[in-house]
C-alpha cells in the first residue's frame, strides 16, 4: 500500500506535464527513498519489505543514505526553486534528511506516559513498566542516524507506586511499584534501558496528599478513633511519641474549608481534592525528612528527576509558603542529584506561576499556552494571530527571566487532566488544526512535553478517564493494547491507530516526528529567545526570530541583540542581518520562523526585515498537506496552515 501510494504521487508529476529537469527529478526520487526507508522500519514487516526491494535497485546508487548530506546541501540551496511544487517536494523536507544536532541538558522534549494505558506487556489489560520497555524504541530508540521513532528524550511516568486508584495520584507506599505496573526490579530496567538511548527519565512526585489509606494516615485516624478523649493535638512530648502520624496531616476539631469529616471521630482533616487525598502537613519536619529519603530513594533508582503534582495546593492561597518548601525541596534534591530536573504542576496564570521561579525550581508548566483556551489552540483556531503567539513567548521570556535567569519553560499543549484537542478542534479544518497546534507547542523554548497520543491526534474529553484513554497502537483487541480505566466513556477516534498512521506520509503522526525533529535539529530552538518581527506578520502570517548567542562575545560579527526595530545592532550598535550567524553550539545562531494560519497560501517578501539579509535558506518546514512552502529569492510562499524556517 506505502508503495503504490509514494509511485502514484510520482505518477502524477509526469501526467501534470510539470517540466521534468532531470536532476529535480533525482532529488526527488533521493527523498522518495529516504521516506520509503524510513516508513518501511516504522511500520509492520511487510512494508519494510518493500522498502528493502527499492533500495536494492540502481536508485541507490546516487540516492543511498550516505548521499543525505549531499541533498541536504542541495536542499538548502535549492528549496523552492525548480518549479518544485505539490506531492513531489514533500519530501525536500523530509525529516530523514536533517542531521541531528542533540545537546545534552534540560532542553529536552518529553513524552508524558500514563503507564495503566500505554502498553500492557502480560495481557491482564492494564498497561505496565515491562509494556513501557518493550514500547521504548517508539520513542526513542537511541539510534540518531533513524527517524523512525518519535525522537523524545525525556519521559515522564505518572504516578506509578502502590495506590488503590487507577490513576495512582494517592499513594500508599512512596518506595514501591504498584503491582499492577511490575516491580522496582522493572523500573531498574526501564531506568537503564531509557539511559542507553540518552533519553531521561522523571517521576511524578505527590507531595501534597497521601491516599487516606498510607499507613501514616491509618495509623493517625485510627489513634483518634481509640482516644475520643483527645480534644487538641498539641505537641506534647507524650502524644509526639505515641503518635508522629497525628502531626504529618492537618487535623482540626472544627469543621473548615477543605476539610473532611473523620469518619467514627469529631475531628476533621484537610483534604483539598477529594476524602481519599488527606494533605500533608509539609510544615512538619518528620514530613520533610520523610520527602528527603523518598527523594533519595529515586535518585539512587537513578531517576533523573521529578515532576511536582499539584503544587499550589502545598499551602493553598499561600505563595509565600509554596514558594518556601519549594525553595527547600528544589535545594534537596539537587543536593542528592546536582543536575536534577525538576518541573512543577502549578495549574495557574503565568502572572501566578511566573512567581514560583523565586523557588530555583527549574520549571514550571506553561498553563498560559495549554488547553481549550490557552494560547496555542487560540492560534491554532485563529481567533487569535500567530504573531500574539510570538509575542506571548517574548513576554513571557521577559517575566520569567526576571524572576530567575536559569528558568526552563515547559510548554505543553495537553496533558491528563485536560480535554484532548481532536474533541474540540471541529469542522472542515479540524485535523490542520490539531497539526499546527502541535508545532505552536514544540517550537516554543524550553521543555516541550507531549501527551501520549496527542502524536496521533487521539481523542478524550469529559470525565478524566475519557482523557486517559487506551495508546491507539492499532486495533483495540490487538496484542499489548490497554483496556483503558474501567470507568472511562465508549466513544470513537477521530483519526486512525498508529498502525495507519505510520504509512501516511500526511498523518498527524509523522507531522508530530517532523516536528519533533526540527527541535533536535536546531538547538536554538529550545534554547534561544524570541524576537516578533512585525515587519513580516499581518492578521495571518506570523513571524519570529529564535536566536541565542553561546560562549560569542558582542564583538562576534554574529552576536545577536535587536533594538526595538527587531533589527540586529550586536555589533557596535550596527544593524546587521541575523540569518546566517553562525554559533559555536548551535550552529545556526537564528532561525527566522513563520507561521500561517489562514485558510490560503500566502506570500512573504522576507526582504522588508533587515535581519534577513540577502541570501535567505529555506531550511525546513511543516505542512498539514502537500502543498509546501517555497522561497525564490526573498519571496517565500507559504501554504495554509504552513510553517517555513529560514536561516
Ligand atoms: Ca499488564
Ligand atoms: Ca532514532
Ligand atoms: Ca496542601
Amino acid at each position: 500500500m506505502m508503495r503504490k501510494k509514494i509511485f502514484s504521487r510520482f505518477g502524477s508529476l509526469n501526467k501534470s506535464g510539470r517540466k521534468a529537469n532531470t536532476r529535480i527529478v533525482s532529488l526527488g526520487m533521493a527523498a522518495l527513498l529516504l521516506t520509503m526507508t524510513a516508513c518501511g522500519q516504522n511500520a509492520a514487516g511487510d512494508l519494510s519489505g518493500n522498502a528493502d526491494s527499492v533500495s536494492d535497485t540502481s536508485l541507490s546508487s546516487d540516492a543511498g543514505v550516505s548521499a543525505s548530506s549531499d541533498l541536504r546541501s542541495d536542499v538548502d540551496a535549492d528549496a523552492g526553486i525548480g518549479g518544485i511544487t505539490g506531492a513531489d517536494a514533500f519530501n525536500l523536507d523530509d525529516v530523514a534528511d536533517k542531521e541531528l544536532n542533540i545537546l545534552d541538558d534540560k532542553y529536552r522534549t518529553t513524552y508524558e506516559i500514563f503507564v495503566y494505558s500505554f502498553y500492557d506487556s502480560d495481557g491482564d489489560g492494564i498497561g505496565d513498566l515491562r509494556g513501557v520497555i518493550d514500547k521504548l524504541d517508539y520513542v526513542n530508540d537511541g539510534d540518531d542516524s533513524t527517524s523512525t521513532d518519535l525522537g523524545c528524550n525525556e519521559i515522564w511516568l505518572m504516578p506509578i507506586s502502590p495506590s488503590p486508584t487507577y490513576h495512582k495520584y494517592d499513594i500508599t507506599d512512596y518506595k514501591e511499584i504498584d503491582p499492577e505496573y511490575g516491580t522496582l526490579e522493572d523500573f531498574d530496567e526501564l531506568v537503564s534501558a531509557c539511559h542507553k538511548r540518552k533519553v531521561s527519565l522523571i517521576i511524578d512526585l505527590v507531595l501534597n496528599h497521601t491516599s487516606n489509606e498510607h499507613p501514616w494516615f491509618k495509623e493517625a485516624a485510627n489513634y483518634l478513633r481509640e482516644h475520643p478523649e483527645l480534644t487538641e493535638i498539641g505537641k506534647t512530648p507524650e502524644l509526639m511519641d505515641a503518635c508522629p502520624y497525628l502531626y504529618y496531616y492537618n487535623f482540626s476539631n472544627e469543621p473548615q474549608t477543605g476539610y473532611e469529616k473523620l469518619a467514627g471521630t469529631n475531628w476533621y482533616y484537610e483534604a483539598r481534592f477529594w476524602s481519599g487525598m488527606p494533605d500533608l502537613n509539609l510544615d512538619n519536619d518528620m514530613v520533610k525528612e520523610e520527602i528527603a529519603d523518598i527523594t533519595q530513594f529515586w535518585i539512587d533508582r537513578g531517576v533523573d528527576g521529578f515532576r511536582l503534582d499539584a503544587v499550589t495546593s502545598y499551602y493553598t492561597d499561600n505563595d509565600t509558603s509554596n514558594i518556601e518548601f519549594m525553595t527547600w525541596l528544589n535545594d534537596t534534591i539537587k543536593s542528592q542529584k546536582e543536575d536534577a530536573y525538576i518541573v512543577g504542576e502549578a495549574w495557574t496564570a503565568l502572572s501566578r506561576y511566573s512567581k514560583y521561579y523565586a523557588s530555583g525550581v527549574d520549571s514550571f508548566f506553561a498553563f498560559e499556552f495549554s488547553g481549550t483556551e490557552g494560547v496555542i489552540a487560540s492560534v491554532a483556531r485563529s481567533k487569535r494571530s500567530p504573531l500574539s503567539y510570538a509575542k506571548a513567548i517574548s513576554d513571557a521570556e521577559k517575566e520569567l527571566s526576571s524572576v530567575n535567569e536559569s528558568y526552563i519553560d515547559a510548554p505543553f499543549f495537553t496533558n491528563h487532566d485536560m480535554a484532548r484537542a481532536a474533541g474540540y478542534f471541529v469542522g472542515r479544518s479540524s485535523e490542520k488544526m490539531v497539526k499546527l497546534a502541535g508545532a505552536l507547542n514544540l517550537l516554543m523554548g524550553g521543555n516541550a512535553f507531549v501527551y501520549y497520543g496527542e502524536e496521533l491526534g487521539m481523542k478524550g474529553s469529559g470525565k478524566d478517564e475519557n482523557k486517559r484513554a487506551p495508546m491507539q497502537w492499532e486495533s483495540a483487541d490487538a496484542t499489548g493494547m490497554c483496556q483503558g480505566p474501567k470507568d472511562m466513556e465508549k466513544f470513537d477516534m477521530t483519526y486512525p491507530s498508529l498502525m495507519e498512521q505510520a504509512s501516511d506520509p500526511y498523518s498527524i503522526y509523522n507531522y508530530y516526528k517532523k516536528a519533533i525533529r526540527l527541535r533536535n535539529t536546531y538547538p536554538v530552538i529550545a534554547r534561544g529567545k524570541t524576537q516578533p518581527v512585525e515587519a513580516l506578520s499581518d492578521d495571518d502570517i506570523g513571524a519570529f526570530v529564535r536566536y541565542g548567542n553561546t560562549g560569542l562575545s558582542s564583538d562576534s560579527n554574529d552576536y545577536i541583540a535587536f533594538d526595538e526595530n527587531g533589527d540586529n545592532i550586536g555589533v557596535d550598535g550596527v544593524i546587521s542581518p541575523v540569518l546566517g550567524a553562525k554559533d559555536p553550539l548551535y550552529k545556526e545562531a537564528a532561525l527566522l520562523i513563520i507561521i500561517n494560519n489562514a485558510d490560503e497560501a500566502k506570500t512573504v517578501d522576507l526582504g522588508k526585515w533587515s535581519g534577513t539579509g540577502s541570501s535567505p535558506k529555506l531550511s525546513y518546514q511543516l505542512n498539514v498537506g502537500e502543498e509546501v512552502s517555497t522561497l525564490d529569492g526573498t519571496s517565500l510562499s507559504i501554504p495554509s496552515y504552513g510553517i517555513a524556517v529560514i536561516k
